[in-house]
Formats: structure tokens, sequence, C-alpha cells
């Protein structure tokens, strides 16, 4: 286990985020070597049902049409329509039966980069006495980097294993890099800037 890695306890909430078909090699918005971190976010999966810990699966789920896609204007190509063979998650992650399943990304109009812009998704973890959240996932400096600002905002301890995760261009990763440090997510894996 990498040092200063969080190690999952019961009440803790693994926050899988994106790791679907569209967002790695072969799919409609490709995130280089977005593959790679399947077996890690399996492994955390396995030590999450261990402890106890609950797993938390989130997916960009928009309908046709959205408008962040290009023929709207928007910055990308079609990606993760609902329903479609590239919205489904990795073929190879596993993900457990009780997962909790968050889908985003659904309004037609705008687009929603955070787990936590789904209505009443902080008030769910907390119900089930989640303070603290470890995550991993896609892309690194969209989705990752906004769930990880708006768990810490929202006052979870707010842990991003940079290992687990792959952006679309090394710049705005290291940006985002930067970004969650400075707002007191705790970076695991990273350089070591202390
Ligand atoms: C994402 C671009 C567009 C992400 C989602 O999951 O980070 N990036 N939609
Ligand atoms: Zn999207």
């Amino acid at each position: 286990m990498a040092s200063g890695a969080m190690r999952l306890r019961a009440g803790d909430a693994l926050l899988v985020v994106d790791l679907q078909r569209d967002f790695c090699p072969g799919g409609a918005l490709p995130v280089p070597d977005g593959d790679k971190i399947v077996p890690l976010a399996n492994e955390l999966i396995e030590e999450a049902v261990a402890a106890d810990a609950c797993v938390v699966a989130v997916r960009d789920w928009h309908p046709p049409g959205h408008a962040s896609f290009h023929e709207k204007g928007g910055p990308w190509p079609p990606h993760c329509v609902q329903n479609s063979a590239g919205a489904r998650f990795h073929d190879d992650l596993r993900l457990p039966e009780n997962a909790i399943l968050v889908s985003k990304g659904m309004a037609l109009e705008q687009d929603q980069y955070s787990a936590f812009a789904v209505e009443g998704f902080a008030d769910r973890l907390r119900s089930v006495g989640v303070r603290r959240v470890l995550i991993v996932g896609l892309t690194q400096e969209y989705c990752v980097r906004e769930s990880a600002l708006d768990a810490v905002a929202a006052g979870f301890e707010t842990h991003v294993r940079l290992s687990g995760t792959r952006p679309i261009t090394l710049e705005k990763g290291r940006e985002a890099v930067e970004d969650l440090r400075h707002a007191g997510v705790i970076v695991e894996d990273g350089e070591d800037k202390s």
C-alpha cells in the first residue's frame, strides 16, 4: 500500500468516478491510460467491502443532444449517452451489488462535473454516517477535481488517490492537483511537497 494512503474502514465512502468505457482508450472521449486504473479501483472496492465501507459508483449519464456536446457548441464529443454501450462501466470493474449508483450530467442544458452537484448526495452520505471519502476515477481535471472540491467544501475529510486517476491532459491534471491541495484535499501518492 502506498505510504500515507487512507485505509478504508466502516463509515468511509469510496467514490469511483466515471470509470466508463467512453473515458477509456477506444471510447468516445478517451483518457490516456484511463483503463489502467481499473485494477487499483477493484482492489479498493475489495478493501471497502471487507471493511464495510460504502462504495459509490458515479457515472456520467448524458441525455442525447446534451449541451456539452460539439453538436450543441459544447467542448466535448458526444459521450456517455444514457443507456449507450459507451456509458457502461469498464467491463473489468467489479462493483458490489449494493454500490450506491449516482448519475450526473443528466440536465440537458448544463454540464455537471461533480457527484455532489446531484441533489441530496452529500446528505445521503451523511445519513449513513460517512465522514471520510476516498476518490478515484476519471477524469482527474474535471469530475474527480470537482467532486473532491465539493466534498471538502461539504465538510468531508477528502482523499484523492492520484495513482487511481488519470487526466485528459497532463498539464490540466497538474493544475487540478494544485487546486486540490490548496483546498485541503489530501492528495495521496503525489510528489511530496512538504
Ligand atoms: C468528464 C468531460 C466531460 C469527467 C465528464 O468525467 O471528468 N469530463 N464529461
Ligand atoms: Zn460528460
